[in-house]
């Protein structure tokens, strides 16, 4: 029964599966799997969840060609996602806290 039900939603998913990526912000860094980071490699079509662990706020942004945004500012807990579909490199910066700079390469 299990089995059949797993079999069916696989046949329904697309061949090539978007993931999504967590990308924290803590201690005024980028955080991706507990790790302190300033570059990250994601697939194009793949979406980032950045997550506030801080007791504060932050607010996440990007002026690159490639993908422009602002997430405005959002407190401790809350999440805000950005999809990347085209293949670049997108400098990713908090409007906040300027030493928090991470390069994303989209491949
Ligand atoms: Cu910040």
């Amino acid at each position: 029964m299990k089995k059949t039900g797993f079999l069916l939603l696989a046949a329904w998913l697309p061949a090539t599966q978007a993931a999504e990526i967590e990308l924290g912000q803590q201690n005024k860094s980028f955080v991706n799997n507990g790790q302190k980071v300033d570059h990250l490699k994601v697939k194009a079509g793949d979406t980032i969840r950045f997550k506030n662990y801080d007791p504060f706020f932050h607010n996440i942004f990007s002026l690159s060609d490639l993908k422009t945004f602002d997430l405005g500012s959002f407190p401790k807990g809350d999440s805000r996602t950005v999809t990347f579909d085209k293949k670049g490199t997108v400098d990713i910066e908090c409007a906040i806290h300027p030493q928090m700079q991470l390069k994303l390469e989209v491949e």
